[in-house]
């Protein structure tokens, strides 16, 4: 019996979605650039099970059904292109190469269409979860080709997590890199998601002087709430893990964060659409400015600022705190929404954000409890420009925002850094409010560079130059932009 489908890569991910695929009835052929891997992991691992093993990618092709189904597990960026240009010659046209790695989306569009051309359909799918998902059930968003998800559909939602209620985290995303464009939304946040839980440990930690245990229970208890999310849960796991000498160890790992790129990569592209997505562009610049530990180590000497500790009863700076956190995770996930959906109208990718929500619900890093709510929001306004107008979370906010004001305030004032919380609230800040100072822009873009503006006494879209010091000239500016 032919396989239905090839696997290539035999690191974390690749062995674990092959198991995974194999528990769930499905004939898996597996190929690793190092073949020597291939045995290794027919003798250990895929032992006793019904994956079968190819020596070369013709023998691999060979032991596929048709259409033929292959799928990339391997580093992303250009070994990506290699094994596709070795494996266009072997495949026959509608065979379907999927890329399952953490590929930048344009790269996607680029292989998308060149394959197209080609006769040969590509999906890209981003695959969250790591090594436990893969093996037990990922989040899985595929992109692509269309005409290729019918073939894929049963694998992919046959080996994703499922809700309580029994849905599949996958569906089909949109056409070209939409897939990969939803994951790398979905690492953005996750970024967002990790520094606004770091925030609240900081602020108990330095801020309300509590200890580990303290924290973990606290934790613990706020993963009982609307907060009930795989982040909170894991973060109340490593608080409870003890050192050696019975300290707890995250105490005493290096506060320096390393990343790969995928929560730049959602800065940037927000950017270039023009999205204020402030919170995750906050995150990952918190990394960055956590990597410059010597220069901090001076500077802390040089200021000698020390954070403040927080007087007042505990127990209620705890609650404004978690409430804090919920709020600010609301307007995370809302400016994550707000620029799939520019990048939606813009590639025309129809995208359905209510489908995203439930790809995210469970299996992948940022699952919670929350994600159903925002599901159910964008069922019942597919339109929602701003998941905060959504009534459900209009009411969080509505309510959370006396006890965020403080707790932002008090991080302030005690000198503790606190940017994802206080960007998130000057967002809100900001959005909620219908006159901004940006007609003092205006006004200086005219009165340096005859940029000219439109007036709040007459239509939109008339423009208007004023010669301010009386020096220059009536002539406006089309090509001098600031
Ligand atoms: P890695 O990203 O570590 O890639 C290992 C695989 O790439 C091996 O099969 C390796 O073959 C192959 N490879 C490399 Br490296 N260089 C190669 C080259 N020049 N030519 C051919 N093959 C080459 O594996 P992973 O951590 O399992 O991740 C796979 C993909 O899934 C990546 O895109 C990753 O970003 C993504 N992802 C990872 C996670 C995670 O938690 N790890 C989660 C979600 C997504 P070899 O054995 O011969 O060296």
């Amino acid at each position: 019996m032919k396989a239905d489908i090839g696997v290539i890569g035999l690191a974390v991910m690749g062995q674990n979605l092959i198991l995974n695929m194999n528990d769930n009835g499905f004939k898996v052929v597996a190929f690793n650039r190092t073949v020597a891997k291939v045995d290794e992991f027919l003798e250990g691992p895929a032992k006793g099970t019904n994956i079968v093993g190819a020596t070369s990618l013709e023998d691999l092709v060979s032991k596929l059904a048709t259409p033929r189904k292959v799928m990339l597990m391997v580093r992303a960026g250009d070994v990506v292109d290699q094994f596709i240009d070795s494996l266009v010659p072997l495949l026959e046209e509608g065979d379907i190469i999927i890329d399952g790695g953490n590929t930048n989306y344009p790269d996607t569009n680029r292989r998308y269409a060149s394959l197209r051309e080609k006769g040969i359909r590509f999906i890209g799918a981003g695959v969250s979860g790591g090594e436990e998902g893969a093996r037990f059930g990922p989040s899985i968003m595929p992109g692509g080709d269309p005409e290729a998800w019918p073939f894929v559909k049963p694998i992919f939602q046959g080996i994703a997590a499922k809700t309580e209620q029994g849905e599949a985290c996958c569906d089909w995303v949109g056409k070209e890199g939409a897939g990969h464009f939803v994951k790398m939304v979905h690492n953005g946040i996750e970024y967002g998601d990790m520094q606004l839980i770091s925030e609240a440990y900081h602020f108990m930690k330095e801020g309300l002087g509590l200890s580990a245990d303290e924290m973990q229970a606290i934790f613990t208890e706020w993963n009982k709430t609307e907060l009930d999310s795989y982040l909170v849960e894991i973060t109340a796991d490593i608080l409870g893990y003890k050192d050696e000498d019975g300290e707890a160890l995250v105490e005493k790992i290096l506060d320096t964060a390393g990343q790969k790129g995928t929560g730049k990569w959602t800065g940037i592209n927000a950017l270039d659409h023009g999205i204020p997505l402030t919170l995750i562009t906050d995150s990952v610049f918190a990394r960055c400015l956590s990597s410059l530990k010597d220069q901090r180590v001076e500077a802390e000497k040089a200021f000698n600022n020390p954070i403040l500790a927080i007087e007042g009863d505990k127990a209620q700076w705890v609650d404004a705190l978690r409430q804090a956190l919920l709020a600010s995770k609301i307007i995370s996930y809302a400016q994550g929404f707000m620029l799939i959906r520019e990048a939606s109208e813009e590639n025309d990718w129809s995208l359905n954000y209510g489908n995203v929500a439930l790809m995210w619900r469970g299996g992948c890093i940022i699952r919670s409890a929350f994600l159903g709510n925002i599901r159910d929001a964008f069922e019942a306004n597919p339109e929602l420009a701003f998941l905060g107008l959504d009534n459900y979370f209009k009411d969080i906010l509505q309510s959370c925002l006396p006890a965020w004001r403080k707790v932002v305030a008090k991080s302030f004032e005690t000198g503790l850094p606190m940017p994802c919380m206080s960007s998130a609230l000057t967002f809100l800040n900001g959005y909620t409010t219908a006159r901004l100072p940006a007609n003092m822009l205006q006004a200086q873009r005219d009165y340096f560079g005859a940029h000219t503006y439109e007036r709040t006494d007459k239509p939109r879209g008339e423009f208007f130059h004023t010669n301010w010091t009386g020096k220059g000239g009536d002539i406006s500016s089309t090509t001098y932009d600031v």
